[in-house]
């Protein structure tokens, strides 16, 4: 983290990030989570403006916002996140190598991390609104062993890789390097890394890769629930500077998420639906 960015950060609050847990069940759907109070509805669908009190001044929050959509915007994207006769989401099969894995149409965005960093978790919560499509998390980090794809019904599809730092670099090179390097449908990639503690080693190898795919993708900071706020916030400034001086294919804004409480996971829902091209966004929506 550069100087500048360490002083601009306050570290005044070492309480960790919480909402009441008892509404955990509801917020998953954005129509109950109009309930809360203002404040802590935003929280939960800007999970950085939570943070921004947090700030010094001298900090641009810019990059943090650029792509804010409307409650309404997030509204349509959630309708793509609910299965229907005409609209079935749904694992629909597994690959161990390239040559295994469907050839599909529709855009698709994979997800990918250190082991253990929650990107099942995330499809989960993604997945919340249809608790019957079955995604496997553990605590035993290497869990998820082969590519699996979901079938959102003929919009997109999402994809959960195994995780490297546990076989790595085996299964990145069996499968998500290649998967990288030649997936055609691909229209995102999500890196996720560890909000409690930051930018690790093994991150910086799959940040590299991306830059050297040339394909967009985008950071996602996971278990922003799990770590104080000064901590959280400090690992954050650090991501934005690696990713404004030393990348060219990642999307400005990292996205913070918590698959437990559903932070961001509304706005994440949007994203991926914008950039699958299943909705367009209303004006003042900014990307
Ligand atoms: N507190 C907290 N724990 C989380 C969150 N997301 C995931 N976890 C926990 O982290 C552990 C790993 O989650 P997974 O989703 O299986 O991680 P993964 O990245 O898919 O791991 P591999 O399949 O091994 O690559 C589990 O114990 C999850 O419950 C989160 O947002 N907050
Ligand atoms: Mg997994």
């Amino acid at each position: 983290m550069t100087l500048c960015l360490q002083v601009a950060l306050r570290l005044r609050s070492r309480a960790p990030v919480h909402l009441a847990s008892r509404h955990v069940r509801k917020l998953s759907s954005l129509r109950k989570a109009a309930s809360l109070p203002p404040k802590k509805m935003q929280s939960l669908l800007y999970p950085f403006s939570g943070l921004e009190a947090h700030l010094d001044r001298s900090v641009d929050r810019m990059p943090f916002q650029l792509f804010h959509p409307s409650v309404e915007d997030m509204m349509e994207a959630e309708k793509l996140f609910c299965s229907s006769p005409s609209h079935r989401i749904d694992y629909y099969v597994s690959a161990e190598r390239m040559d295994h894995a469907p050839a599909l149409k529709q855009p698709e965005v994979c997800f990918i991390g250190r082991s253990n960093v929650g990107k099942s978790s995330l499809i989960k919560a993604l997945f919340s609104l249809i608790p019957e499509v079955e995604v496997r998390v553990s605590k035993t980090p290497g869990h998820t062993k082969k590519m699996n794809f979901f079938k959102v019904g003929k919009a997109f599809t999402l994809v959960d890789m195994p995780g490297y730092g546990h076989r790595a670099p085996r299964d990145f090179v069996d499968m998500v390097e290649p998967y990288l390097y030649t997936r055609e449908n691909l229209a995102r990639t999500f890196l996720l890394v560890d909000g409690s503690v930051g930018l690790q080693k093994a991150d910086r190898i799959a940040l590299e890769m991306c830059e050297e795919t040339r394909c967009p993708y985008v950071m996602v900071v996971t278990k922003m629930d799990k770590c104080g706020q000064g901590a959280l916030l400090r690992n954050l400034l650090n991501l934005q500077d690696v990713i404004k001086t030393q990348t060219s294919s990642c999307f400005p804004q990292p996205f913070l998420i918590s698959s437990v409480n559903y932070w961001g996971i509304h706005l994440l829902r949007c994203f991926i639906a914008h950039v699958a091209g299943s909705i367009s966004l209303k004006e003042t929506s900014k990307s």
